[in-house]
């Protein structure tokens, strides 16, 4: 999120691509809804479903899923015929754009019509509305990232943003809606197989900057891999791993994972039937030699599984039981105190963590960074210290226990819009939103905004990807640098050869002694101090990059789900070329896309997501009586015209088969909200499979007030090429009654 959820109370048009803030960001809506009050703000919402947000937007256009990119391109045709995107702009701070417009000019609104389902007229309305509305906002969440296009439509929308000028301005920005309760602060802390914490990359320069900052040796830390280059290659993810499990089966060739399959899985909160291809799941689930789940409820992965042996459910302590630090969807951070001390023999995460590493021998090497010379260290305020010592990439060393208790204590001290700080809390912006580069910066609430001077939280694009590219600078142009700066345009990421250079300073020959290689490992922290003082951004100013020629579509490009209904578009469209060892797992695109007319068989498009009620896989909810009560079985929202046609009548059983093979039994309940040509399920059910009860599994006294199908069982085969997210949010069935 580039903004802040208050900060969206200052945008006059929000539009909306594939998210449903109304049901799973109620509190946050709040904002959206002041937002219209204030500035009369228009908001448009684009999903395929006509959701609770539809229903408070201003305008809806219900979009074929797996086609935002078009619809997006069709925005650009028009903004670029009309001459309304910000051309200066788009000159000093933008990379590529060029090859955007050209793209632009083939998806006409007819065309845009054809493949997204938006009618022409439409489509030149929500555009006139959202270009002459400025600033405007853009939100989305699952609908652009559940697809193998996923990180096309997420590179997409920033695009049309930084085409409009709409980047770095209050009431702007890309705002994406983060999911769990501190999932910002999970993934800024790596639960991630391809990076080290804080986005540093594999390799070996990043593994030695974190053998010295985890105070460990770097040759311990290579004895724990098979050999030293496996530690610079992607682990399997979250959405393939029993394909480890599965050998010579689905993608697997043990080659890609050190010759040998996964025999063991440790879960600590995920609900396992939230993944897509719960069957194969399952064949995982049962392979395995170990299965160890850490939760404070019944991990239904134990209910799906019939392994007998070597199950184990470890009673984790719930958020209410421990504390520490939370990052929120804006990057603000803040302290959660602990409520009440872990129930019963349940034990909070990290003690769970330390009693493994204390067994499999590592506890002094895990916690070495965190002790004192006499090798005590107090949790989590040590671990919090650790954090901010070694995080620079996203600028987190002003993130010291001390200050965050400080902004949760004095919450009230803080404008709700500008998140800016009044009395003791004035200079700082509550949460000190990352970056928050020294112990005296106030953090920064909006990204790249360049009329603020850095100390107050100002910046540029990052200068990540070099000097030039083929011949063209990456540096943004003369006079786009943030406010008070020492320089007047684009400048590099800063480093110990640069600084010296561009900030047109002299460092002491101390300063010189003990200044890091460059700002991502400069815990001297003299170059963040040097840079505030100029009035630069340790990163560098750079231009955003609408290309990105180390992907496999430089520019975003429309490519047909996996499974499509439009077998006419899939052959204009087709996926992407398989991908081999795509994080350790072989990953079909076109080969899958093309095996078969899958719309023949399956018509109709498959759409999943969320109920106000339930979250994530949905035990902790089922296993409450009022909120089970809400939504007490599973259920799939049908076109009662659909259903007409298919003999179902309201509140009848159907049978929901999938591609893959697999089926689920759940009721039909008929909704306007979905067209004829789709259906909605909601993920969160789980003690069903396959229209089998298997609540005889849950031991004795747990079993959920409501259980039923996972959607997962049906949704389709389908992952991201570049993240490996599952296209849970386009795919294809066919239904019946049962
Ligand atoms: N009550 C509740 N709140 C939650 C959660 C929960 O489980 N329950 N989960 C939390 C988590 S982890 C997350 S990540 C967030 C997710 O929040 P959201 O992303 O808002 O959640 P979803 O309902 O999964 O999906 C949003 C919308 O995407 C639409 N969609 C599907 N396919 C497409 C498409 O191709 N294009 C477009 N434009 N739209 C599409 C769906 O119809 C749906 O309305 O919610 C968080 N909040
Ligand atoms: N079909 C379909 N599938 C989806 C999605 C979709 O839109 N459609 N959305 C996907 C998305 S975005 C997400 S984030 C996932 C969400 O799915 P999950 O990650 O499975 O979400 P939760 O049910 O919140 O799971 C968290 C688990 O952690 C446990 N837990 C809670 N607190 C703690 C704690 O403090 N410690 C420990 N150890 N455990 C705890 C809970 O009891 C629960 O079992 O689902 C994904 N799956
Ligand atoms: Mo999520």
């Amino acid at each position: 999120m580039t903004n802040s959820l208050g900060d969206i109370q200052n945008a006059k048009a929000i539009i909306i691509f594939g998210a449903n803030p109304a049901v799973n960001h109620p509190v946050g809506f709040g904002h959206f809804l002041k937002a219209k009050e204030r500035n009369n703000a228009q908001m448009i919402v684009v999903d395929p479903v006509y959701t609770k947000t539809a229903a408070k937007a201003d305008y809806f256009c219900q979009i074929r899923p797996g086609t935002d990119i078009p619809f997006m391109y069709g925005m650009l045709n028009i903004i670029f015929k009309n001459g309304w995107a910000n051309e200066s702009f788009i000159k000093d701070r933008v990379y590529g754009m060029e090859l955007i417009k050209e793209e632009a000019k083939k998806w006409t609104p007819e065309k845009v019509a054809d493949v997204t389902g938006v009618p022409a007229d439409k489509l030149i309305q929500i555009t006139t509305v959202y270009a002459k509305n400025s600033p405007g906002t853009l939100i989305w969440a699952m609908g652009l990232t559940q697809h193998t296009i996923g990180s096309s439509n997420t590179r997409m929308a920033p695009i049309l943003q930084l085409a409009l000028g709409n980047m770095g301005k209050a009431g702007g920005g890309t705002n994406i809606l983060r999911g769990h309760d501190n999932v910002q602060g999970a993934t800024d802390m790596c639960c991630l197989s391809h990076t080290l914490p804080g986005y540093y990359g594999l390799g070996d320069g990043s593994w030695k900057y974190f053998a010295q900052q985890w105070k460990v040796d770097y040759g311990w830390l290579t004895r724990q891999f098979q050999s030293p280059e496996w530690m610079n290659k992607n682990g399997f993810t979250l959405a393939r791993w029993w394909a480890g499990v599965l050998d010579g089966k689905n993608g697997n060739d043990k080659s890609h994972n050190g010759k040998t399959s996964l025999k063991a899985l440790f879960v600590m909160g995920n609900g396992i039937t939230s993944v897509a291809q719960q069957a194969k799941i399952k064949e995982g689930l049962d392979n395995l030699e170990l299965l160890v789940l850490a939760d404070p409820f019944v991990n239904e992965a134990a209910v799906l599984t019939d392994k007998q042996d070597d199950v184990f459910l470890l009673p984790a302590a719930t958020q209410f039981e421990t504390s520490g630090s939370v990052t929120a969807t804006n990057r603000s951070v803040q302290w959660r105190t602990q409520v009440v001390e872990p129930l019963f023999e349940s034990k909070p995460d990290q003690e769970i963590l330390f009693e493994f590493a204390k067994r499999l021998g590592f506890y002094d090497e895990y916690t070495a960074a965190m002790k004192d010379s006499s090798g005590k260290f107090t949790w989590p305020e040590d671990a919090t210290r650790e954090i901010a010592r070694t995080l620079k990439t996203i600028g987190l060393t002003g993130w010291t226990p001390e200050r965050i208790k400080k902004h949760t204590k004095n919450w009230h001290m803080f404008d709700q819009v500008s998140l800016r700080g009044y009395g003791e809390m004035k200079g700082e912006y509550y949460g000190l939103p990352w970056p928050c580069w020294t112990e005296n910066h106030g953090g920064s609430p909006l990204l790249y905004n360049t009329n603020l001077s850095v100390k107050d939280g100002g910046m540029g694009f990052r200068n990540r990807f070099g000097l030039e590219h083929d011949g063209v600078s990456q540096l943004a142009g003369k006079g786009s640098a943030p406010k008070n700066s020492k320089v007047d345009g684009g400048y590099p990421e800063i480093t110990r050869d640069n600084i010296e250079e561009v900030l047109n300073i002299k460092l002491t020959a101390d300063e010189k002694k003990r200044i890091g290689k460059n700002w991502k490992v400069d815990t001297s922290n003299i170059i963040a101090e040097k840079c505030m003082e100029a009035g630069i951004a340790p990163y560098g100013n750079a231009r955003a990059r609408a290309r990105v020629w180390t992907f496999p579509d430089e520019i975003p490009m429309h490519r047909e789900p996996l499974h499509s209904p439009r077998q006419d578009l899939v052959k204009k469209y087709p996926a992407y070329a398989d991908k081999a060892n795509h994080y350790r797992v072989d990953t079909q695109y076109i080969s899958k896309q093309s095996e078969q007319n899958w719309s023949k068989d399956f018509p109709i498009n498959l759409v999943t997501g969320r109920l106000v009620n339930m979250n994530g896989a949905g035990m902790e909810n089922r296993a409450s009586k009022y909120l089970a009560a809400l939504s007490p079985e599973m259920f799939c929202d049908i076109n009662p015209e659909l259903a007409g046609q298919l003999g179902i009548r309201d509140g009848d059983m159907i049978w929901i088969h999938a591609p893959e093979g697999t089926k689920i039994k759940v009721k039909a309940k008929y909704s306007f909200a979905v067209s004829p040509d789709r259906v909605f399920l909601p993920f969160h059910f789980a003690g069903h499979f396959q229209g089998e009860d298997i609540s005889h599994k849950y031991p004795q006294g747990t079993k959920p007030y409501a259980i039923g199908e996972s959607a997962n069982t049906v949704t389709n085969y389908g992952y991201d090429i570049i993240t490996q997210i599952p296209e849970t949010k386009g795919g294809l069935c066919r239904i019946e009654r049962a």
